[in-house]
């Protein structure tokens, strides 16, 4: 997953581009012009319906979304990061690859009309509306979040747990794990046309318990807001104490089951993304060390801010969940 560093696209010569990153080279272009809403069809360009798209959402104003913060789950030893700064920095594969240009390719991604649909070793399968999801209590959490790429923020998630929808559906004896399944919409997600060598769409799995864990949350909100299409609207999950990538975005489909089901980085690259992926600082990735992270804080004028910390085991959150993996640290090392 982690790239080496590469040139901001509009450094890049257009032939080294591409669709998405022509497409958002032109609008900083006739932005910098002034000529940010100039139609589509002058341009005659590729990428025609997201320009249009983009023109009429540039400033979207995200609904409001409040639920009472539980401060259970506060985070003590690091500052918050400062919106919106989450929302300019995102892993979005279904978009782009490039961090700084998923928010403005996901402008006006939408999958209404929405709902979750439950599938299973459950007593009521079907399709969940968004409402019925929020109406089994909606709270707001400060989380830690841990890329395994090394980087990470501190964010305000208003969501569900998740223990609550699986309790809803009711599980049936027996089962052992929860998959996750996010959208597949190539029309509105570039990155799932051009990277051809995913097994689009993304997927993601968690056991039982883990499910079960008061942590995981079905997030619908971030800053007292809706999520934004770029942070996985209007439905992701959040296991603050796993790498990010098991926080699936943009969930349609969960499915309750005995058989413990694949996950999309497990299977593209095993060595490098283990089926568990708790935040370990001491185990290092093959390709780097763990140890410490880039914490982001702010984005301002200049760009990203980030500071450098120590990783915590299982992100900060050892107390809540070391339980779950009665094994682990005891063998080798
Ligand atoms: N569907 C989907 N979910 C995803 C990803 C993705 O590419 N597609 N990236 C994952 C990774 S690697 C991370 S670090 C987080 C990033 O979430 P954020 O952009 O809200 O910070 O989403 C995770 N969930
Ligand atoms: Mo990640």
């Amino acid at each position: 997953m982690l790239k080496p560093r590469r040139k901001p696209s509009w450094e890049l010569p257009e032939s080294a581009l591409t669709d998405e990153q022509a497409y958002l080279n032109r609008r900083r272009f006739l932005a910098a012009l002034g000529l940010g809403s100039i139609s589509a069809g002058a341009l005659a360009l590729g990428g025609r319906n997201l320009i249009e798209r983009a023109a009429a959402q540039d400033a979207p104003e995200l609904a409001k979304l409040s639920a009472k913060r539980n401060a259970a789950y506060a985070v003590a030893e690091r500052s918050q990061t400062a919106a919106p700064a989450p929302m300019r920095y995102n892993n979005f594969y279904e978009f782009t690859t490039n961090k700084e240009a998923v928010w403005e390719l996901a402008q006006g991604f939408s999958l209404d009309p929405y709902a979750l649909r439950v599938s299973g070793m459950v007593e009521k399968p079907g399709a969940i509306p968004l409402e019925t999801v929020e109406q089994l209590g909606l709270e707001e959490r400060i989380y830690r979040f841990r890329c395994v790429e090394a980087w990470s923020m501190t964010v305000p998630w208003i969501g569900v747990p998740l223990r609550k929808l699986l309790e809803h559906v009711g599980v049936k004896p027996g089962a052992k794990y929860v998959s996750f399944v996010s959208f597949y919409d190539p029309k509105q997600a570039p990155g799932q046309r051009t990277q051809t060598w995913y097994k689009w769409p993304y997927y993601e799995a968690l056991r039982l318990d883990e499910a079960m864990s008061d942590l995981t949350l079905l997030v619908t909100g971030i800053y007292g807001r809706r999520l934004p299409p770029q942070n996985g609207a209007p439905l992701r999950l959040i296991v603050p104490w796993k790498y990010g990538f098991k926080s699936a975005k943009s969930i349609v489909q969960l499915k309750v089951t005995d058989k413990k089901p694949p996950t999309f980085w497990h299977d593209s690259q095993p060595k490098e993304y283990s089926w568990l992926s708790n935040v370990e600082p001491e185990v290092p990735h093959p390709r780097w060390s763990q140890a410490r992270e880039r914490h982001l804080t702010k984005k301002g004028a200049a760009g990203l801010s980030f500071e450098e910390l120590e990783t915590l085991p299982y992100n900060g959150y050892a107390q809540q969940v070391a339980k779950l993996y009665p094994g682990a640290g005891k063998k080798k090392k």
